[in-house]
């Protein structure tokens, strides 16, 4: 018979993906976000942190996970009013919660991104409201606060966020090939996008690196327009990048996959292709979801977090 190790005790912060509903809820030991967003292939569950902590829920629709020395949790907001000040409320609550803590990844989910029926793109009046949180919080240096973020399309009714945040400083690191975000020009959108490309917390030796969503993106244009295996070389190069800049290598493990975004599932076979032809990673270590990205010319965005220590 096998053996099976015991559980070990000390608490998650999990989200399960191809959910039917979207819905936050804690088990007898973890807090875990249910997200209505169809998954494709390989794991479809993601530990967002793991540590020892209490769960925590200040709110309706807010859970955390607070430790001595990390903090993560969720957010899940419906739809009452205009998308920028949902997240404008969204921010500020998470802001409130952080303080005292340095953020250092941030996932949002984001209701019909790319839909305009209100006068303004859903991701533009999302980025108004963060970009109005931050900006309350920090003032003019809030480029100095920016965590490693993603802002994908979500086909609910709901707007998500996810965040980790360490007590101990947070280092964030640009992509030399792409202008940060923060400083987008105005084309794409009254206020620009508050993140950072990637984050390293951590004591030397033992960090941790987020990397943000990263897409065909060079300079701040859109490349590979049309052409989803293209758009995926692009990316992976801009992931080589900014892993050069973290200083250690980050590919996709079983332990911590990598996210791949697809716009359309039916380019799994050939985003599948593209990544297997230049050997990043493999069916065990590459979650693929169908969600919409946050630029409508774009197909793919992928994302990972590595540890410096960890097994290879
Ligand atoms: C880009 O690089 C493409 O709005 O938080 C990637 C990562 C993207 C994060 C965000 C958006 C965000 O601009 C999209």
């Amino acid at each position: 018979m096998l053996d099976l190790p015991p559980l070990h005790g000390i608490p998650s912060f999990r989200v399960r993906f191809g959910a039917a509903e979207t819905r936050l809820h804690a088990d007898s030991r973890d807090g875990i976000l249910d997200l209505k967003m169809p998954h494709l292939a390989g794991p479809a569950e993601e530990i967002i942190g793991s540590f020892p902590g209490q769960l925590i829920a200040p709110a309706a629709g807010t859970l955390l996970l607070a430790g001595e020395d990390r903090l993560a949790g969720a957010f899940v907001r419906p739809l009452r009013g205009a998308l920028d000040e949902i997240a404008l409320g969204l921010y500020r609550e998470l802001l409130a919660h952080t303080r005292g803590f340095h953020l250092a990844r941030v996932w949002n989910y984001v209701p019909d991104i790319n839909c305009e029926s209100t006068g303004l793109e859903n991701y533009r009046r999302f980025n108004l409201g963060r970009w109005q949180a931050f900006n309350d919080a920090f003032g003019p240096d809030l480029h100095d606060h920016l965590p490693a973020a993603s802002a994908v399309g979500l086909n609910d009714d709901r707007l998500v966020s996810l965040f980790i945040a360490t007590r101990s400083p947070v280092q964030y690191v640009e992509n030399p090939e792409q202008v940060p975000a923060w400083k987008y020009p105005a084309d794409y959108g009254p206020k620009s996008p508050s993140f950072a490309r990637a984050s390293l917390s951590g004591p030397a030796g033992h960090r941790h690196a987020w990397i943000s969503g990263t897409a065909a993106i060079k300079g701040h244009e859109s490349t590979g327009i049309g052409d989803p295996a293209r758009q995926v070389a692009v990316t992976l190069d801009n992931l080589g990048i900014i892993t050069r800049a973290l200083g250690f290598p980050c590919s996709p493990s079983s332990g911590s996959p990598a996210k791949v975004y697809l716009r359309h599932p039916s380019d799994l076979s050939v985003i599948q292709g593209a990544l297997a032809s230049r050997s990043f990673g493999s069916p065990e270590s590459l979650t693929f979801l169908q969600a919409d990205i946050c630029r409508r010319e774009l197909d793919v965005e992928i994302e990972l977090a590595a540890s410096e220590s960890a097994p290879v």
